[in-house]
């Protein structure tokens, strides 16, 4: 099978009526003032007006399913297609621990039993400078953390993915510390963005997007949404997170999209949209801001980054 990199799919799309509307909607919203000089709330107020001009173009299936970080089957692009096609997403448990009154290792259908997905298109911005806007299909995980309920001593929520060798070649390598971990405080977790996903476009997840289940943080880098989650543990200390744990000054425990806060090795200020040739403005918080910066009031975005 011919996997597609983004630079093959058709650039159609873009008109240069876009292009001129992203462009005088972030020239009028910033006022050419460089980005980095900005505090939050203006960053914020030029979100706002370049997500009203945004066309958010929904990424085509095709990309979505095969252009994907997933290191467990590889460390290209197109490697989680490839590898993990005969991946076993039945049976599946997911163990439930720490700090919550509901510990259990439940059966897959016993834990999604009784919610209903909802759909919701998100942009989605990877920490590498490629975003996407998908269609993902998911549960609230402030419903399943109701159902669970936590201890009062629970102030953080971590998210395990499988462990599984045998079926995953990358966790042959010494690629990163396996397994995968992430994690959130618990008011992110609690936000009503924030989902626990079980399909995309309307079908169920594929491997490759984290099946059977996979967390959803819109307003943060993709690598907060660790897939094909085994284990949700609560906790009253933060978790260890494994990019935070591999390269600690490069991937911060908060991982919130900030245009004016840079990775070390690259700016984060601008997008590619793949299947686009020309990038975007990145919005503050994705675009998410009038949602969640209230989380992070009084908070140095630039130390907790
Ligand atoms: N277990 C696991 N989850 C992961 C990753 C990974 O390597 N392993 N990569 C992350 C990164 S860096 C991104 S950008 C997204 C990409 O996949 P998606 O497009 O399906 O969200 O998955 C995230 N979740
Ligand atoms: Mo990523």
């Amino acid at each position: 099978m011919l996997i597609r990199h983004p630079d093959d799919f058709p650039s159609r799309q873009i008109t240069d009526e876009r292009l001129f509307q992203d462009r005088r909607a972030f020239l009028a919203a910033v006022g050419g003032a460089a980005l980095v000089a900005m505090p939050v709330e203006n960053l914020l107020a030029a979100s706002r007006k370049l997500a009203r001009a945004a066309q958010d173009k929904l990424t085509p299936y095709e990309a979505v399913t095969t252009y994907n970080n997933f290191y467990e089957f590889g460390t290209d692009k197109s490697d989680p297609a490839a590898n993990s096609k005969d991946f076993r997403t039945r049976p599946w448990t997911v163990q439930v621990e720490g700090e919550v009154k509901k510990p259990a290792t439940y059966a897959y259908d016993d834990f999604v039993r009784g919610f209903t997905p909802v759909e919701r298109v998100y942009r989605h911005r990877c920490v590498e400078g490629w975003s996407m806007v998908v269609p993902w299909m998911g549960i609230p995980l402030a419903s399943v953390i109701a159902r669970l309920e936590p201890t009062s001593r629970a102030k953080f929520i971590e998210f395990t993915t499988i462990l599984d060798p045998k079926q995953m070649p990358g966790q042959r390598a010494n690629i990163l510390p396996w397994p995968y971990v992430e994690g959130l405080r618990m008011d992110e977790a609690m936000n009503p963005l924030t989902l626990l996903v079980t399909g995309v476009y309307g079908k169920p997840l594929l491997p490759q997007n984290g099946a059977p289940l996979r967390l959803v943080v819109p307003w943060k880098y993709g690598f907060k949404g660790g897939k094909s989650i085994v284990n949700i543990r609560f906790s009253e200390a933060q978790p260890r997170t494994t990019w935070n744990i591999a390269a600690p000054n490069e991937y911060g425990f908060y991982a919130n999209v900030n245009p004016s806060v840079d990775h070390p090795r690259w700016s984060q200020a601008k997008e590619r949209r793949v299947g686009e040739f020309f990038k975007q403005p990145t919005l503050m918080f994705n675009g998410y801001g009038d949602q969640v910066a209230s989380l992070y009031t009084g908070m140095d975005l630039r130390k907790h980054f």
